[in-house]
């Protein structure tokens, strides 16, 4: 047996910046284009390619005993009525699930199986989502603030970003009169994963 010691990682609860960083990950929008659903949109705003999220990593060996851990910063925005978002995936290891704390601003959790059922919850500061098994996730920024959440998952549970790629979210979140409103995806492919 490997002895891990324990340790501590610091986290700005308002920012959700980590110290140590760990591994910062940066998604600017010529990162994610394709998933909005307004091309035109993202092609204008591609000139200033805005940083749609980040998020920090502690590191943490890829190991079932173990637990990943980070921070995710959404920053506001849309592309066109879209609001900003995470890229969104399933777990490598699809049977592994998912604790998101929020720590600032608000949001909508979406989440999704591989045959399309489609599950949101609200996020706000405080409130604490169970991501089950089998459930593909995105969070979306329905707010003027960054929204800040940490997560919690297992420590070899890995990233399927490619179902979510080939077929999208079922549901998409668009801003109409300044809400955010939940309408299907003309562009969802549910046959695209096979
Ligand atoms: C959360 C966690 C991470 C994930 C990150 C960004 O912090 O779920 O595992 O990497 O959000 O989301 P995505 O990987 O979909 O870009
Ligand atoms: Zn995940």
């Amino acid at each position: 047996m490997h002895l891990f010691k324990p340790f501590n990682t610091i986290c700005d609860l308002k920012t959700g910046v980590l110290s140590p960083p760990g591994n910062h990950i940066v998604r600017y929008l010529a990162d994610m284009k394709e998933m909005f659903h307004d091309r035109e949109a993202a092609e204008t705003m591609l000139k200033e390619n805005p940083k749609v999220y980040e998020f920090y990593n502690v590191v943490i060996p890829e190991e079932d005993g173990h637990l990943q851990h980070c921070t995710s910063i959404i920053y506001p925005g849309k592309v066109g009525k879209e609001y900003f978002m995470t890229k969104g995936h399933f777990h490598a290891v699809a049977g592994t699930a998912e604790i998101y704390v929020c720590l600032a601003g608000k949001g909508l959790l979406l989440m999704q199986t591989e045959d399309g059922q489609a599950e949101v919850l609200e996020m706000y500061p405080g409130s604490i989502s169970y991501i089950p098994p089998y459930w593909a996730h995105r969070t979306i920024n329905t707010g003027d603030e960054p929204l800040v959440f940490f997560g919690v998952y297992r420590g070899d549970a890995g990233h399927n970003y490619g179902t979510i790629e080939k077929q999208g979210f079922s549901k998409l979140v668009l801003e109409e009169d300044g809400q955010p409103c939940i309408i299907d995806n003309p562009r969802y492919n549910p046959r695209g994963g096979d």
